[in-house]
């Protein structure tokens, strides 16, 4: 439980609901998607979208909806699912051989292990067009004009490529065995978890057809609240174990610049918590501060795993 204001917001059970949400719209988009998808990546994609997540993407995305005014919360939860899409498989690409090699990921065998790596790489690479041609459909079927549609797809895009979270993945690939200034390391996390976390709030409000001002402090709350997670969990990494984490402590292994390498455990968590602070701060000076929302950039830092 959190409170504001005197009034208690039960994170716990928001989170759950709206996690079934997330997994039915993730279950609706897999039947219209994996139809078109060859035979033998079928079940790495199942895999991969299905098993379990926090699915915080999704929830930041309806979240925002939600604040900025949006009236189709059903809507909203089929184009979210396009964002976790995109995450599941990054996770998938993460974990194979050629880059972290995870046999674990949320507690359960990661889908190369299971389904082989090349049915993993092919489907998660038939993910990428799938998630966006579901984004452009959601749009329509919510009723959003062609212009929004294509703004919405863009920022999926932007998020998703070398400007976003590929390009961040291989900022963090050359940063191995290098100490990053906290500066790089920011620019890195900006991009490589910071870009679809912001996404999720921006096509949030993009579909709720936000004035200017509230989307920018969607965004602001965004970029805040990408880089409070980044922080969150490079010190999950270094505090926790395999039975906490549901994966395999990495950072130190590939001698990684992390939050906790560069500033110590505490500065970082100092740094979490004043980073939520600037997140709410720019909701709250927008007049859009949900309790949902408020609730969520807290979770970000206060998380177990
Ligand atoms: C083409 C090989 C190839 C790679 C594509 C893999 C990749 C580029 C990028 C991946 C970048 C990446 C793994 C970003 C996510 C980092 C991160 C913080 C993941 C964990 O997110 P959570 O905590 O996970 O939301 P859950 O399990 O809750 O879904």
């Amino acid at each position: 439980m959190t409170a504001r204001g005197g009034v208690s917001f039960a994170l716990n059970a928001f989170l759950e609901t709206e996690r079934k949400k997330v997994e039915e719209a993730l279950a609706e988009a897999l039947d219209e998607l994996l139809p078109e998808f060859p035979g033998p990546t079928r079940e790495a994609v199942r895999h991969g979208v299905t098993t379990g997540g926090k699915r915080l993407r999704p929830i930041l995305c309806v979240s925002a909806y939600g604040a900025a005014g949006g009236t189709d919360p059903s809507g909203a939860l089929r184009l979210a699912a396009s964002l976790e899409l995109i995450h599941a498989y990054s996770l998938m690409h993460d974990d194979l051989p050629c880059m972290d090699d995870a046999p674990l990921r949320r507690g359960r065998p990661t889908p190369h292990t299971l389904h082989g790596e090349e049915a993993t790489m092919l489907g998660g690479a038939a993910l990428i067009p799938a998630a966006h041609l579901h984004a452009w459909r959601a749009c329509a079927r919510m009723g959003l004009d062609e212009s929004m549609g294509r703004q919405v797809v863009r920022a999926l895009a932007a998020a998703s490529g070398g400007e976003g979270m590929v390009g961040g993945q291989v900022l963090d690939l050359l940063g191995e065995g290098v100490e990053l200034k906290l500066e790089e390391l920011d620019r890195l996390h900006a991009m490589k978890t910071g870009a679809l976390l912001t996404a999720s709030l921006r096509i949030g409000a993009l579909a709720a057809e936000a004035s200017p001002a509230t989307l920018r402090a969607l965004v602001e709350y965004g970029h805040a609240i990408g880089l409070a997670f980044q922080v969150t969990d490079d010190i999950l990494d270094a505090t926790s174990d395999v039975g906490a984490l549901g994966k395999e402590p990495s950072d130190a292994d590939l001698a990684k610049s992390t939050y906790v390498s560069l500033l110590g455990v505490e500065p970082a968590r100092a740094a979490a918590d004043d980073l939520v602070q600037r997140a709410l701060e720019a909701l709250g000076a927008s007049g859009i501060l949900s309790p949902a929302l408020e609730a969520l950039a807290r979770y970000t830092v206060h998380r177990a795993h």
